[in-house]
Parts: structure tokens; sequence; C-alpha cells
């Protein structure tokens, strides 16, 4: 899969403001400065698409991205930001509710920091999902940061709190722009798998009109 066009569309603070549904939405969240915005520069190849910064931002709203005008690219909010009032962690969480909530068609990428031990908010996001029956895949990122043997290590340390095959994780760096590639060739097979449903209905559809002519 290829991204040819990438534009901001809007930020939103409630459902009511999200865009019309395209296809599908690949939504991204992580704690801040996880690599999130970073990530969907690297894969879209747009170096200024999202604002990506050392200090980690305070925006609550969710941010979409029309990419090649056939699906949402969706920055949701960071968390886990310890300066962060903690009025402003209620409202991430209602932001993030609501947006899982809502019956948008989507898929979840988790990014997760390869150094770290996943944190209770990024598990909370993980049983979020499960709950909402989310298809969601994991991204580690910043995976230029780690040796071979490190990062075996390190997976080891993750696997007590997350179960997972290697095959249904991504690994990224958006330092040595690796990793891309699987990311938007999981992208591409999951469009052209909403698009093959979509024509199977319009056919269902079809059916049923001429089926009510041979009736009448
Ligand atoms: N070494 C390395 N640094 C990264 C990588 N991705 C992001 N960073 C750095 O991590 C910081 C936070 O990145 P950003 O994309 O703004 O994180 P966000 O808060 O999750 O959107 C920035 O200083 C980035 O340059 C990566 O893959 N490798
Ligand atoms: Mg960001």
């Amino acid at each position: 899969m290829k991204i040819n066009i990438a534009s901001y569309v809007l930020s939103a603070a409630r459902p009511d403001q999200y865009p019309i549904e395209h296809t599908i939405d690949f939504a991204f969240v992580g704690r801040s400065n996880v690599g999130k915005s970073s990530l969907i520069n690297a894969i879209t190849n747009h170096n200024k698409l999202c604002k990506t910064s050392k200090t980690p931002g305070r925006t609550q709203l969710v941010n979409f991205f029309e990419i090649n005008k056939q699906f949402y690219f969706v920055d949701l909010p960071g968390y886990g930001y310890a300066k962060v009032p903690k009025e402003m962690k209620k409202e991430w969480g209602k932001s993030m509710e609501r947006y899982l909530m809502d019956e948008r068609y989507k898929v979840i990428f988790v990014l997760l920091d390869i150094r770290r031990i996943p944190s209770e908010e990024d598990m909370m996001i993980l049983k979020w999902c499960a709950h909402y029956k989310i298809s969601f895949k994991i991204v580690f990122t910043k995976c230029d940061k780690l040796s071979g043997n490190e990062k075996f290590r390190q997976m080891k340390e993750i696997r007590t709190r997350i179960l997972f095959d290697n095959e249904d994780v991504f690994f990224h760096s958006s330092l040595k722009k690796t990793g891309g590639e699987a990311i938007l060739e999981f992208v591409g097979e999951s469009i052209t798998e909403v698009l093959e449903k979509e024509s199977e209905a319009v056919g269902s559809v079809e059916l049923g009109a001429i089926h009510d002519k041979r009736v009448e």
C-alpha cells in the first residue's frame, strides 16, 4: 500500500464533530512521547503532518488525517504524562472512550515504547479494545534504541504483562525508518477486506431487489 495524499482534516472534542465515516479509521494511541506523531509522519512520508515534540503535548483532541481520500489516520490523545493535572487525565479517559465506543469502523494501533514495561494505562487501552471488541495491533516504537540482545530480553519482560506472537506485532523505528512497510501492508489488507465486505453487501442488496421484482 502506498500513501499518495495525506492531509489534516480536523480535531474533534466530541463524536458529533468527527468527520463522516470513510471505509475505515486506523487510530494510533499510546503514552505521550511514545513516538506517535513521528510514526504517523514516517509512514505517510510527510514529515510535518503531525507535530512532533520533545515536550509531551497536552491536547485532548482527536485528530483526523485523511489518507488517499479513502480512509483516516486518527491521532488519539496521549496519556501517562505525570505533570498533567488530574482533571485532564479524566478528560483523556472520556475522550478516548468516546472514540472507542463510537460506531465508526476502526482498527487501533497501540504504541508501546520498546524500552518500557507496559503501564497501567497501556493495559487499560488493551482491555478496552477487548471489551469493545475492537481489532488492535501493537506497535513497538523506538526500536533503534535497543540492540538485538536487549530487544530479545525486553520482549521477554513485556511478555510477563502481555501475551502476543511476534507475527502479531510491529517493530518500528522512525529514526531508522524501519518497520513502516509492514504496517502499511497491514493497512492495505484491512482496506481490501472492508471494500470486499462492502461489495458483498451491495451485491446482496441487488439480489434482494431482483427477488422483490419476482415476487411482484
Ligand atoms: N530514537 C528515536 N526517537 C524517536 C522515535 N520516534 C520518536 N522519537 C522521539 O521521541 C520524541 C517524542 O516523539 P513524538 O512523535 O512527538 O511522540 P508523541 O508524543 O507520541 O507524538 C521526539 O523527540 C522524537 O524525535 C524513534 O523511532 N527513534
Ligand atoms: Mg504527538
